[in-house]
């Protein structure tokens, strides 16, 4: 089914099952706002989601319906991953997918971190 990031939250998305622990991940970092692991198909040397641990469907409805604690949380989780991973000397691209022209296929906000090298220019 096509992600179009309008829906209600759908609680059996892949996401939603990670954060329950019913499916495993390769956890890179985790506190009470975020979650982060490794992509199951990386694009990158190093690829990695970053995830709140509330129900969201997309970076709109994270804006709107997260507390500004959840949304300073999460976006103060992104840079702890970045450092965690070692990628802020080198630089790093952040990425998010909202709908159907973007692509997006789960629908859990989410921030995917590229990096390990040059990423050249490309949109994707
Ligand atoms: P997007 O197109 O922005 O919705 O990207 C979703 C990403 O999620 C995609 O890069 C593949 C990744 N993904 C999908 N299913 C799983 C899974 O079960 N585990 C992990 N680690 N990543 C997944």
């Amino acid at each position: 089914m096509p992600v179009t990031g309008l829906e209600p939250y759908d609680d059996q998305n892949i996401f939603a099952r990670i954060l329950r622990g019913e499916i495993p991940n390769k956890t890179v970092y985790e506190d009470e706002c975020a979650l982060a692991f490794h992509d199951i198909s990386p694009q990158a040397s190093v690829h990695v989601l970053v995830i709140p641990k509330g129900p969201y469907v997309s970076s709109v409805d994270f804006a709107a319906r997260a507390s500004d604690s959840e949304i300073a949380g999460f976006w103060r989780a992104v840079g702890k991953v970045a450092a965690a991973l070692g990628l802020e000397t080198e630089g790093y691209r952040l990425l998010s997918n909202h709908g159907l022209n973007a692509g997006q296929e789960v629908p859990h906000f989410h921030v995917h971190v590229f990096g390990g090298g040059p990423l050249g220019r490309m949109i994707s």
